[in-house]
């Protein structure tokens, strides 16, 4: 049984769809994103950065990407990840890194300034840089899905799950650019929205 540290409109919820996806069986222990709350101690001992998401159980591991790469191997057969010798795999790695190394860090210029910048003053420089890096990261994001179906290819796969999380992060009445500036995104969005999965842990979602 997986344990999956779990926090409302954190990157834990696109985790939660995969293991809905994989039809394992796992629970959800609550904790908090909020910079003020204490995190249980058994979450900072798998991850002592006190966010999530953070698996444990069958294992102890953190970082959303890696997780999801974990899952889908571990659980080879419900086919949710490009196998080890098929042409889309290396598109697939790629894309789940470039996802949590570079859309990530640039949401987290804007949502978590103090990060990046050692004084307040320059918590809105940091975020304005942001802002920017958004629109510029997603832009790669939507030229490389180009004519694809989904994120690496004819296939729905992990990829497409991290892309609809990330998506729902996007807010524009922060500055943030629309889902909707980027055809290609927004479209295989909409398609990971009406998985019964997504409904389940996303509810009535819907984009601004
Ligand atoms: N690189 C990490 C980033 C995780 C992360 O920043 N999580 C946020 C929520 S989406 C969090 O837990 N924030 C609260 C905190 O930093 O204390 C990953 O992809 O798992």
């Amino acid at each position: 049984m997986y344990e999956l540290y779990y926090a409302h409109g954190s990157a834990s919820m696109g985790v939660q769809v995969l293991l809905e996806e994989l039809a394992v069986p796992y629970r959800l222990i609550e904790t908090s994103i909020n910079m003020l709350e204490r995190r249980p101690e058994e979450q900072l001992l798998i991850n002592p950065n006190g966010w999530v998401p953070v698996l444990s159980g069958a294992v102890e591991m953190y970082e959303c990407a890696a997780i999801t790469i974990f899952l889908c191997d571990r659980h080879h057969g419900a086919g949710l990840a490009p196998t080890v010798d098929s042409k889309e795999r290396a598109l697939y790695l790629q894309t789940l890194v470039y996802f949590s190394n570079s859309v990530q860090n640039a949401f987290q210029l804007d949502y978590y300034p103090d990060r990046f910048a050692d004084s307040s003053d320059y918590h809105p420089s940091a975020q304005k840089r942001g802002l920017l890096r958004l629109a510029e990261t997603w832009q790669v994001i939507e030229n490389q899905i180009a004519n694809r179906s989904w994120v690496v290819g004819e296939k729905f796969s992990a990829a497409d799950i991290y892309l609809f999380m990330l998506t729902t992060w996007l807010k524009p009445d922060r500055g943030q650019p629309s889902v909707r500036r980027f055809p290609n995104v927004f479209k295989i969005g909409q398609k990971v929205l009406e998985r019964t999965s997504t409904k389940l842990v996303y509810g009535d979602f819907q984009y601004p």
